[in-house]
């Protein structure tokens, strides 16, 4: 299924005069809206291939409809996405999930979305049907070499997938860690890690970026190999220019300020990139912006501030992906509502008097300072994001849109009662 241009066009007629009454208001107070509005066209947040589906809980799964049962079927959703809201330009693949058999036709199938692939992802948190040795016991850390050799493999494997799609970067992810005190030898279990991610790291193209992704805790309850910021930015570090940061909101301690540690693996210049998403407890894989908005509006003002400090381009700095699982709502109108979340965390931080704030921070001015910051928050920017869309030639109202066209029931129609199983 392809949205016709006349069809988001007709949309767009319909809303027209309340979109242009809501704009012109807060226009009206934007001096630098037309900059705003480039930055936002130019902003495009990687859709995982992983979570078009239904993921589950411990406890079941209970599964949709019309989802896409291959990879073709992945880049239609989002090709359809991105026709939507033209800020999902990109699609995140996890292999073997999501093997391409003939990559030069799923690369022109994905070019006709006017999508491009973001990181590619290995996968050696589970176990393989042809697989020799298990990872039940960890993958790039584990205590025999044939384990790791055979880890490491898999990951070099994802990279020359990668390197026929065009993507430009590997995110490894690790379950690895141990759940009782005694199991591991933290050292050994860190420079096994390390060995197996220089070898892999040995078959990065040129060009090519290596996302180190640390978790806190789960699959494992008491180590985890990767465990945080610290122990990724070490691996980087000693890895090399080409290895970075990863940051999965949902993947610390509670309270962790997330902006903080974006704000200073910026500065180190080891921030790779994003999975957004949001949770209250734990790595819940919520909508972003779902739960703490306040907390993606600061990571935002981090981002924008840093970014600029160091003349880095917003748009292709770093990896903008969401990781998310749904187990309520349909994964699409999910992935819209996520998208749009990040837009107006990024749009509010545009917003950030920066003079001022410098002003006040110098000045030890706290009441100013949080001022500048929530005066920006508060601000109804939907209308900015909304005018973006419209100038790409996307639609007002992506969500309604897709409920008027009716385009669940249309994948229903086509794809029949299929689903699939998807990520962690
Ligand atoms: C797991 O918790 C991580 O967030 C990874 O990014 C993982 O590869 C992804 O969620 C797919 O399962
Ligand atoms: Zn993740
Ligand atoms: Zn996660
Ligand atoms: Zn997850």
């Amino acid at each position: 299924m392809r949205l016709e241009k006349e069809q988001i066009e007709q949309h767009n007629k319909q809303l027209a005069a309340k979109h242009q009454r809501a704009f012109d208001y807060i226009a009206a107070d934007v001096p630098q809206v037309e900059e705003i509005l480039k930055k936002l066209q130019a902003f495009q947040i990687a859709i995982p291939s992983w979570a078009l589906g239904t993921g589950g809980t411990r406890f079941g799964r209970f599964s949709g409809k019309g989802e896409p049962g291959n990879l073709e079927q992945k880049i239609e959703d989002v090709g359809l996405l991105h026709a939507l809201n033209r800020s999902s330009g990109a699609i995140s693949l996890h292999i073997p999930w999501d093997i391409p058999k003939d990559a030069e036709k799923i690369k022109a199938l994905a070019a006709s979305y006017d999508l491009q692939f973001d990181a590619v992802n290995s996968n050696t948190f589970q176990d393989q049907a042809e697989q020799e040795h298990s990872y039940k016991f960890g993958s790039l850390h584990h205590v025999d070499p044939k384990v790791r050799q055979q880890a490491v493999q898999h990951n070099i494997d994802v990279i020359n997938h990668g390197i026929a799609l065009g993507s430009k970067a590997l995110t490894v992810w690790l379950a690895d860690g141990s759940s009782f005190p005694g199991q591991l030898n933290f050292r050994e279990a860190f420079q096994n890690t390390l060995e197996s991610l220089k070898e892999i790291y040995k078959h990065l193209p040129e060009d090519w970026k290596l996302f180190v992704e640390y978790k806190a805790f789960e699959p494992f309850f008491y180590s985890m190999t990767i465990g945080d910021w610290g122990q990724s930015l070490l691996l980087a570090s000693k890895l090399g220019d080409k290895a970075y940061t990863l940051v999965d909101l949902g993947h610390h301690l509670p309270n962790a300020n997330i902006e903080q540690i974006v704000s200073l693996l910026l500065m180190e210049g080891k921030l790779g990139g994003f999975h957004f998403n949001d949770s209250k407890y734990a790595d819940d894989d919520l909508t972003a912006g779902a739960i703490k908005p306040y907390q993606l509006f600061l990571i935002f003002n981090e981002l924008v501030e840093g970014m600029d400090a160091r003349g880095m381009d917003h748009a292709t700095g770093l990896g903008w992906m969401i990781d998310a699982s749904h187990n309520l709502k349909d994964p699409l109108v999910d992935l819209l509502q996520s998208v749009e979340a990040i837009m107006i965390a990024y749009a509010q931080a545009l917003l950030v008097d920066r003079k001022a704030l410098k002003e006040a921070q110098s000045q030890n001015n706290i009441v100013a300072a949080q001022q500048i910051l929530q005066d920006a928050f508060r601000t109804d920017v939907r209308a900015i994001v909304a005018e973006a869309r419209l100038r790409d030639g996307a639609a007002l109202d992506p969500i309604a849109l897709f409920n008027s066209l009716a385009i669940r029931e249309a994948l229903i129609a086509e794809r029949g009662n299929n689903t699939v199983a998807t990520g962690l």
